[in-house]
């Protein structure tokens, strides 16, 4: 196999960098990324994180984002690509891992770029999972990667990472770090030999690797990393380093110019969201809410059932989808014929999902919320996990993921359950 390097990196991904925001210093004033939260887990926890927030490792603490499906994910791209011209940059960086989600961040890369050749994809992780995906994320065109590798010493691990969870298996201490250096390494020497350019985060935390960070840039040097950024510690509130000091950054850029010997250095970062949009400097994420998109009127479906439908919607202020399943308090009841509905009733549940990583987890609460629904046909929720998913199918009752008004998404909701209704004449299954 012929080793591709950084310095022989093939003339159309040369090309491509040339306009990657992070990549390229000279790029951040005139390209913009999108970055799509599609994974919401995480395989590790980092004692710097807290997971009611976003990745620290690619991104800042302290702001959540709104989750989406891939097909979601796919109608957000097409409606910013329209608006931002130098849109040059796919992400996916969380909010929790690209890979402890794969299925997500891959079936949302391949759906836009299906249609959108050009686009550069990009993705950033902690590394436990290259190993497993990294031929993959090759065969995918994916040609840029960010691993956050923040020591090669399994003792100074150990005090960063309070567990990594393998496979089923929780590993703990020296045990966990070692396991995730293991994986990381062969994930980067596996990319970089195949013409992936590698971009190495490394977390500066006084006190614990600090003095020792010119040896990770080294090693990643040596397996044939791009680049390295190396970002202050921005602990998220809650979060076991809560109150550790924050690198300054002169500090930051003492280190930087340490390293820069070895390999360059990207001195652009912004630590940005995982839902950002735009220019680096200049993030455009708050205009794009999936939830403040103005969008026309859904057709009306065909008139349903006589008794009409009671449908379940998860709502934050009641206007819109906008709402997690197990994120919801509360559910609002509609009643009607598919054609109009009225608000019958609200019915107060405990809030089952404590953060992202947990959807989909067994518990009292959820199964609690699932009973509160058993009479409707359908729950309307923007986002919903596997396992409640189906516990309610048991009961009967449609799961239906959407983002937008309440109003269109009960036509949308009509318009399902009477599609299924014809399919279950018809002797078919839907979905
Ligand atoms: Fe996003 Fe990261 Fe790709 Fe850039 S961000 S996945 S490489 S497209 Fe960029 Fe943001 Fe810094 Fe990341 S400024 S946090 S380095
Ligand atoms: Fe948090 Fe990111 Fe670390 Fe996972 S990898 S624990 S999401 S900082």
């Amino acid at each position: 196999m012929t080793c591709i390097g950084p310095g022989n990196v093939p003339p159309e991904i040369v090309e491509k960098t040339k306009k990657h925001p992070c990549y390229s210093a000279e790029a951040h004033h005139k390209y913009a990324r999108i970055h799509l939260p599609v994974a919401p887990r995480c395989n590790i926890q980092c004692n710097y994180c807290n997971r009611k927030f976003d990745c620290v490792n690619e991104s800042r603490p302290g702001v959540t984002s709104e989750i989406l499906t891939p097909e979601l994910a796919g109608i957000k791209f097409e409606w910013v690509k329209e608006q931002i011209g130098e849109l040059s940059v796919v992400g996916i960086a969380g909010p929790g891992d690209a890979l402890a989600d794969w299925q997500y961040t891959k079936e949302t890369i391949q759906k836009i770029k299906a249609a959108n050749p050009d686009m550069t994809f990009c993705l950033s992780t902690n590394g436990l999972l290259l190993p497993d995906y990294a031929a993959e994320i090759v065969a995918l065109g994916i040609h840029h990667v960010t691993v956050t590798v923040n020591t090669l010493d399994p003792a100074i691990g150990a005090k960063i990472y309070q567990y990594v969870s393998y496979k089923g298996k929780y590993y703990y201490a020296k045990e966990a770090a070692e396991l995730l250096l293991q994986k990381q390494l062969a994930g980067i020497a596996y990319l970089a030999g195949q013409g992936v350019l590698v971009k190495i985060n490394i977390v500066m935390i006084k006190g614990i690797n600090d003095t020792h960070i010119p040896e990770v840039v080294k090693k990643v040097k040596e397996l044939g990393a791009f680049i390295t950024n190396i970002m202050p510690l921005i602990s998220a509130p809650g979060s076991a380093f809560e109150h550790f000091p924050q690198t300054s950054m002169k500090e930051i850029n003492e280190l930087r110019n340490r390293c820069q010997i070895d390999i360059q250095q990207m001195r652009h970062c912004k630590q940005c969201r995982a839902d950002a949009i735009g220019l680096l400097g200049e993030d455009r994420s708050n205009e794009f809410r999936m939830c403040n998109r103005q969008t026309e009127a859904a057709p009306l479906p065909a008139a349903g059932p006589k008794k009409g439908y009671k449908i379940a919607v998860t709502s934050k202020y009641g206007k819109l989808v906008d709402q997690h399943f197990g994120h919801a308090t509360e559910f609002i009841i509609y009643q009607g014929n598919g054609q109009e509905f009225t608000l019958v009733e609200r019915r107060s549940v405990a809030k089952f999902c404590a953060g992202v990583e947990e959807c989909g987890d067994e518990g009292e609460k959820r199964d609690n919320t699932i009973n509160a629904i058993h009479d409707c046909q359908a729950v309307l929720t923007m986002r919903i996990g596997q396992h409640a998913k189906t516990k309610l199918a048991e009961q009967g009752v449609h799961s239906i993921e959407y983002c937008d008004t309440v109003e269109n998404g009960l036509r949308h909701a009509a318009t399902v359950l009477v599609e299924e209704k014809a399919a279950v004449l018809k002797g078919v299954k839907v979905g």
